[in-house]
């Protein structure tokens, strides 16, 4: 089974990862066949333009006509042309926490449906599960569709692993592994994947390994920051600054050093570690540690609308005219991604206890929660009693905080991702507080 420059590769699913991941193929001189089930990205990629919410892939999608490069709705006709299909479809959780492998398992149908008489196709799914999603999954399919696995069809994992609105963690520059029964395969996918990128690409058994050691990476992330966000509780109730603190202990060689902040966003760090849960009780293994950093991180919310309300009443404003503007709404900077963004929990506490919501994102002129008044300038902000930094994107640490204070009604500042700078805004006459930092 030889994998390389003759290769035609299928990608399902056209988001934050197929996307990237077919244009990396592509400009590696492969014949690329994209596939979508959403009409309108289907639409925009067959016109070069960037379905996603991630700055980095704007002018990057290949125009009309280009050559190897086949935009689609049927996955029938990718899996036609391509020997090799790679599956990035979402994995995400429902509103009760739990795994939807929904998405995974129509895609696996919709590919083994489509795979010629006595032709071989290698599958590979790259969105992140736990540890024998994969086969659990998909290989009752093969059945279904009178595949044998290994002559008809080889199933592999390889997890997608880059950061959204950070160029230098592209899917051309990081490094991958790969599991897959058949170490032939696996070392095939690895020269293949090779090709997409500068780093290392490692074959490292099972398919188990490669799911576990993915999801992993985002769980152990979640728990530093988790850390970080319970220190900044504790810390400022005995009178000290977690930054101080943090930015101290970080001087030792082997310290990590994270930031707390108002909350856990996006479609990895805040959904993987349920996969994790799931897989654990699965096997009847309690996970305490991974569903408490969970429960940290879902506080941290609720944690500053109370912290927020509290300002409010020690400033005299009256509590039952609390305005407040949430500066930044997408789940972390640069990017406008409104997917588990902390705000909405901080925005539907604070109208809970009757505050008025206004927010302002410079890159999202949608998916903010119901009731909040949304500005599409922060010129167009005036009248607030207090401001939250709830997002660190550039456009809000260099905005014009002394025009900004002239529109306030109360100057009030308080720094939910701890990245502004205290003394100029003390100069500009706002009051300044921040998560993490003791109240004087
Ligand atoms: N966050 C904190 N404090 C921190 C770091 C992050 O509160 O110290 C918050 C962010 O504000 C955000 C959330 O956590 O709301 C997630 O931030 P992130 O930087 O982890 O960004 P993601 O979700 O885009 O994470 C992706 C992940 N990539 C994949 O899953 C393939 C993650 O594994 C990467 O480590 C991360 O990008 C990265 O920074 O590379």
């Amino acid at each position: 089974m030889a994998l390389g420059a003759a290769s035609k590769v299928a990608v399902v699913g056209l988001g934050y990862v197929g996307l990237p991941t077919a244009i990396g193929f592509h400009d590696a001189g492969h014949d690329v066949w994209g596939v979508d089930v959403a009409a309108r990205t289907v639409r925009l990629v067959r016109e070069g333009k960037n379905p996603t919410g991630d700055p980095d892939l704007d002018g990057l999608v290949p125009a009309p006509g280009t050559p190897r490069w086949h935009v689609t709705d049927s996955t029938h006709e990718a899996v036609q042309h391509c020997d090799v299909v790679l599956v990035t479809v979402p994995t995400p959780i429902g509103r009760d926490l739990e795994p939807d492998l929904s998405y995974v398992e129509a895609a696996g149908r919709a590919v083994f449906a489509a795979v010629p008489e006595g032709q071989h196709r290698t599958v590979v799914l790259e969105s992140t599960v736990y540890p024998g999603v994969t086969a659990a999954v998909w290989l009752p399919l093969l059945d279904e569709y009178g595949l044998e696995h290994g002559r008809d069809v080889t199933i592999a994992y390889c997890p997608e692993r880059f950061n959204p609105g950070d160029a230098a963690h592209g899917v051309r520059s990081v490094a991958r592994v790969i599991g897959c029964a058949d170490p032939a395969v696996g070392e095939a996918l690895v020269d293949l994947y090779r090709r997409l990128t500068t780093e290392e690409v490692r074959y490292v058994g099972s398919i188990e390994v490669a799911e576990a050691a993915k999801v992993i990476e985002n769980v152990q992330r979640d728990l530093n920051i988790a850390l970080v966000n319970e220190l900044a509780r504790i810390l400022p109730a005995m009178g000290v600054d977690v930054e101080d603190v943090l930015s101290a202990a970080a001087t030792k060689w082997n310290f990590h050093r994270y930031t707390p902040g108002v909350g856990v966003g996006g479609h990895c760090i805040p959904v993987d570690p349920y996969y994790m849960i799931e897989g654990a009780a699965n096997v009847g293994v309690p996970a305490n540690l991974i569903s408490a950093a969970r429960a940290v991180n879902r506080s941290m919310p609720m944690h500053v609308a109370n912290e927020v309300r509290g300002l409010l009443y020690k400033a005299g404003v009256p509590a039952d005219d609390n305005r407040v503007l949430l500066m930044g709404w997408s789940y972390k900077a640069e990017v406008g991604d409104p997917r588990e963004t902390p705000a909405e929990p901080l925005a539907e506490a604070l109208m809970d206890m009757g505050v008025h919501v206004g927010a302002w994102d410079p890159y999202l002129d949608g998916g903010f929660s119901e009731g909040v008044q949304v500005h599409s300038t922060l010129e167009d902000a005036s009248g607030y009693d207090l401001v939250i930094l709830v997002t660190a994107h550039k456009a809000c640490l260099e905005a014009d905080w002394s025009a900004l204070k002239g529109r306030m009604r109360t100057p009030i500042v308080y720094d939910g991702r701890r990245v502004l700078d205290t003394a100029r805004l003390d100069e500009l006459g706002w009051k300044v507080f921040a998560i993490g930092k003791p109240v004087v």
